[in-house]
Order: structure tokens, then C-alpha cells, then sequence
């Protein structure tokens, strides 16, 4: 049985984490069974990163990474029907979500005041004082360093708003009005497009991000059918 480690379901939503919900929408697609154990410290996985899974006694971190070797070890096919070009496209939308959309996600969560209030009591609150006065700010000034690393938080807000706007947008006019991201069958472009959308928009945290994203109503469609079908009992 696949572990599948990963914090609880929070902010209304399957997960905290994007690549969380993207790794049990595959898990769930592929029909493998698995087990949740709750771990919301990433530092206890393999990159320092959740989600991460047990398999075969072996710990292996990054939902990408995972999936290929579902692909490689359990006779699983994601790309099941795709066309080289297709699965082209599919990397190339992989990448733009979630190596730069969702550092947009992580800056509308950590620095816009309200929301850090609404994270702060979720992935903190439980702790015990004086951790829960300490730890906030400690992982806030990491998660900040990280963020201008990556080169997003070197920019003002209007504008990091600006470029996710641009990136809903075009994921907005290539889903158009298909049910999946290619057609008929979900792929594992709709397992990372779910992750993400589900976090910007069935989160229950307000921004600009999550007010460009309801501008488009096929991506609030899409994100309520996918949460439906994989998320029932939420
Ligand atoms: N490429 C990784 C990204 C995972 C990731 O960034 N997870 C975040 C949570 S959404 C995390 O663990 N962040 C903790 C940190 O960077 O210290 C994947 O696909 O699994």
C-alpha cells in the first residue's frame, strides 16, 4: 500500500498544498489504494518538501517525480492517449503553474496581511506557546527569502498580480470550454491544474489572484466539476 504523507485538508479545500491535492487526484485517477498519514512538517521528507509517499518501504519526495515512477513501476499511463505535442503542451503548462503560479499562490498567502492571519492560526495555532509566537515569523522570513530566490517577490504587487493574471488568462483560453484539459479523459495536466485552482480559488482566503481567477468562469466551472468528481465529500 502507497503511503501518501501529506498535512490535513484545510482553508475549505482537499489541502493546504497544491502539489498535495495534484498527488491523490493522480493516486485517485490511477485507481491505486493508498494511505493518508498526516505529516505536515516538510522537513521529514526525502526534499524537504510535501507532499512525499512510502513505496515499497522506500520514502520518494516531488509529485512529479512520483508520478514517474508510478508510470515506470505500476503500469500506470497519465498521458494515456496524448499525442507528442499534447504532452508538449502539457510539461509546458506543468511548469508555468507551478513554477510560477504557484509562487503568486504562496505570496498571496504570506503576504497579503489578512490572509497570513487565516495561515498563521492553521499551520501554527496548534503549537505550544512560546513555539506558536516564535515559529510564524521565523518560517515567514524563509518562506520571504525563498520567494525573492525565485525572483517573484523582487517584484511590486501590482505587477505579481499582473503576471499570474497573464498565466490565468492563458490557461483560461486553452481549457476553453473542453471538460478536461485535453477533451474527454483527465490527464495529469488536470491533476496539477486542479491543485492549483483548488488553492486559489475553494480556499477560503480573498486577493487579487483569487479575484482574477473567478473572472474566468470556465476555470470556476472546471475547479467545482474536478472537485466533485475527485473530492466528493468535501
Ligand atoms: N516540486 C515539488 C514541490 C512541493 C512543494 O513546493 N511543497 C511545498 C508545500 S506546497 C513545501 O513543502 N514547502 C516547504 C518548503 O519549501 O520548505 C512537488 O511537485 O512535490
Amino acid at each position: 500500500m502507497i503511503k501518501l504523507f501529506q498535512p490535513p485538508p484545510s482553508f475549505n479545500a482537499a489541502n493546504a498544498s497544491p502539489f498535495c491535492i495534484k498527488l491523490e487526484v493522480l493516486l485517485k485517477m490511477a485507481k491505486l489504494p493508498y494511505e493518508i498519514v498526516i505529516e505536515g512538517d516538510p522537513r521529514k521528507g526525502p526534499t524537504g518538501k510535501i507532499p512525499f509517499v512510502e513505496i515499497d518501504g522506500k520514502l520518494i519526495g516531488d509529485s512529479g517525480l512520483i508520478q514517474n515512477l508510478l508510470e515506470a513501476e505500476r503500469g500506470v499511463n497519465f498521458h494515456e492517449n496524448l499525442t507528442d505535442e499534447q504532452k508538449a503542451i502539457s510539461l509546458a503548462f506543468t511548469r508555468l503553474i507551478e513554477e510560477h503560479l504557484y509562487w503568486v499562490l504562496v505570496y498571496s498567502r504570506w503576504m497579503e496581511d489578512e490572509n497570513w492571519l487565516v495561515l498563521k492560526s492553521a499551520f501554527f495555532g496548534q503549537l505550544p506557546i512560546p513555539l506558536r509566537w516564535i515559529l510564524p515569523n521565523v518560517i515567514k522570513k524563509q518562506v520571504l527569502k525563498n520567494m525573492i530566490g525565485h525572483g517573484i517577490a523582487r517584484h511590486d504587487k501590482t505587477t505579481i498580480y499582473q503576471m499570474a493574471g497573464e498565466n490565468l488568462t492563458a490557461i483560461a483560453g486553452f481549457l476553453d470550454d473542453k471538460p478536461y484539459a485535453f477533451g474527454d479523459q483527465a490527464n495529469t495536466l488536470d491533476a496539477t491544474l486542479y491543485g492549483l485552482l483548488s488553492a486559489i480559488i475553494d480556499a477560503d482566503m480573498n486577493s487579487e489572484l483569487k479575484t482574477a481567477a473567478l473572472s474566468h468562469d470556465n476555470l470556476v466551472n472546471y475547479t467545482s466539476r474536478m472537485r466533485e468528481e475527485f473530492f466528493p465529500e468535501l
